[in-house]
């Protein structure tokens, strides 16, 4: 009995060992443009479609609008020197891209957080410009992306 509760407990702790491998390879951004497609599904592929030689950078799978449905807010590159970022909202049978904001030179991340406590879900993104540190937060409303408030995007972006 104790032999067989020994085995038990270690299987556990294998899956466990298991699952948060998976969760830390599925979390990086720096795949793979192959796996990076296949993880960002066919919302990413939309952006792809319709934003053609714009390179996706960094993009997170969220439900920013509140429909139950999932959508990507994509980070990507507009030009030589800048970047920009915009929400391909999920539809039942159809996406569509919010308007573009301007988005941090580098070291980006997009972390989605319930600000006021009401839907729908915000999202703060930071990141930098060489040395300059800058930070915004957003919220989808509609098919419309709005800043709420933000420190230091204007050296960043
Ligand atoms: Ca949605």
């Amino acid at each position: 009995m104790a032999w067989r509760k020994l085995s038990t407990i270690f299987m556990a702790c294998a899956l466990v060992a298991l699952a948060a491998g998976y969760g830390a390879g599925s979390s990086k951004t720096s795949l793979p443009t192959g796996v990076e497609l296949a993880t960002g599904g066919p919302l990413l592929e939309y952006f792809q479609a319709t934003h053609p030689g714009q390179e996706a950078i960094v993009y997170s799978r969220a439900d920013v609008n509140n429909d139950q449905g999932v959508d990507l807010v994509v980070i990507f590159r507009a030009g030589k020197e800048n970047n920009a970022m915009l929400a391909v909202l999920g539809f039942p049978g159809s996406y569509q891209c919010t308007n573009e904001v301007p988005a941090p030179v580098s070291d980006q991340v997009i972390q989605f957080k319930d600000i006021d406590d009401k839907p729908p879900l915000e999202f703060i993104v930071q990141g930098r410009k060489g040395t300059n540190y800058g930070y915004a937060i957003y919220r989808v409303e509609g098919t419309n992306l709005e800043d709420l408030f933000g420190e230091g995007m204007k050296d960043c972006c």
